[in-house]
């Protein structure tokens, strides 16, 4: 059975993806800050599958290192990861950015990733073998009002998304990005600070996706013949046409 690696796994679509990795078997290595949600995923999976916890920040390179190069041999053969730790923090206009929103968000969503992908991929590379899945965003195709610094972010992600698959085509590993528009997860209590009224504002009046649905569609890509990569993909609800035209009556 394969060997799944997931980071942000304890909330939203990286939980929803475990969930539906562990229902068709794969082994699942779910990572995170949170340990109570992490122990609290691996008790409710472990009735259907093996499961091993990552205990890390992402912006902690030696960590993230050391952990998963120190899997147990259960869990050391890494077949597929999926990069979707990440979040927005703020929604400001440029010239009343706050920098630690931005530290945050350049060292999770870019530099956190290529932490873990660096940590995971000489052993695909050595085993020419592997299925790489990176998390990006609607706003890693197209940057909105006060999204700057997000976008921008996500814009990386998705140049990284391409550059992996070029430099890992050699070896016969297949590298996809999947860019969700909105999903009610907690994203937006995130973005605002905890701030629950306004994170609720941002799906008023139209049905957004659900963290499922990016799970579902993650398991179809995973589960194509070898020779199928779905290498990029934009997914949004009906109700969305754009990252700033929502048809709030849907
Ligand atoms: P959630 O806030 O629900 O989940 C975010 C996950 O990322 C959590 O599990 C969190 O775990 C983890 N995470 C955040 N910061 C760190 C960190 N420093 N180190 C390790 N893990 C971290 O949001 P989503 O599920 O919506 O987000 C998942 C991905 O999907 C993100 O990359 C996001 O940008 C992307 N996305 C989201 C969309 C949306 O509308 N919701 C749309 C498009 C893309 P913990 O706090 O335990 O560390
Ligand atoms: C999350 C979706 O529209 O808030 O990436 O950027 S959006």
């Amino acid at each position: 059975m394969k060997t799944a690696l997931i980071t942000g796994a304890t909330s939203g679509i990286g939980r929803a993806t475990a969930r539906v990795l562990a229902q068709q078997q794969y082994k699942i290595i779910l990572c995170g800050r949170r340990e109570d949600r992490l122990m609290e995923l691996k008790e409710e999976l472990s009735a259907m599958t093996s499961v091993h916890t990552l205990l890390f920040d992402v912006r902690d390179k030696k960590n993230v290192l050391d952990s998963i190069t120190g899997l147990p041999e259960d869990f050391a053969i890494i077949d597929i990861l999926i990069n979707n730790a990440g979040n927005a923090h703020g929604l400001d206009p440029i010239q009343n950015g706050d920098p630690e929103d931005w530290d945050a968000m350049i060292d999770i969503n870019i530099k956190g990733l290529l932490y873990v992908s660096k940590a995971v991929i000489p052993g695909m590379v050595e085993r020419k073998s592997g299925h790489i899945i990176n998390i990006g965003s609607t706003a890693a195709k197209e940057v909105y009002p006060n999204g700057n610094v997000y976008c921008a972010t996500k814009h990386a992600v998705d140049a990284i998304n391409q550059g992996m698959r070029m430099d890992l085509n050699a070896y016969g590993i297949r590298v996809g990005g999947i860019h969700p528009g909105m999903v009610a997860t907690e994203f937006s209590e995130v973005r605002f600070k905890g701030d629950a009224a306004r994170a609720a504002n941002v799906y008023k009046g139209f049905t957004p996706l659900q963290p499922e649905d990016i799970a579902d569609i993650i398991q179809f890509v995973l589960s194509r013949p070898y020779h199928v990569n779905i290498a990029d993909l934009v997914v949004m609800s009906t109700a969305q046409a754009s990252s700033t035209i929502v048809n709030r009556s849907l």
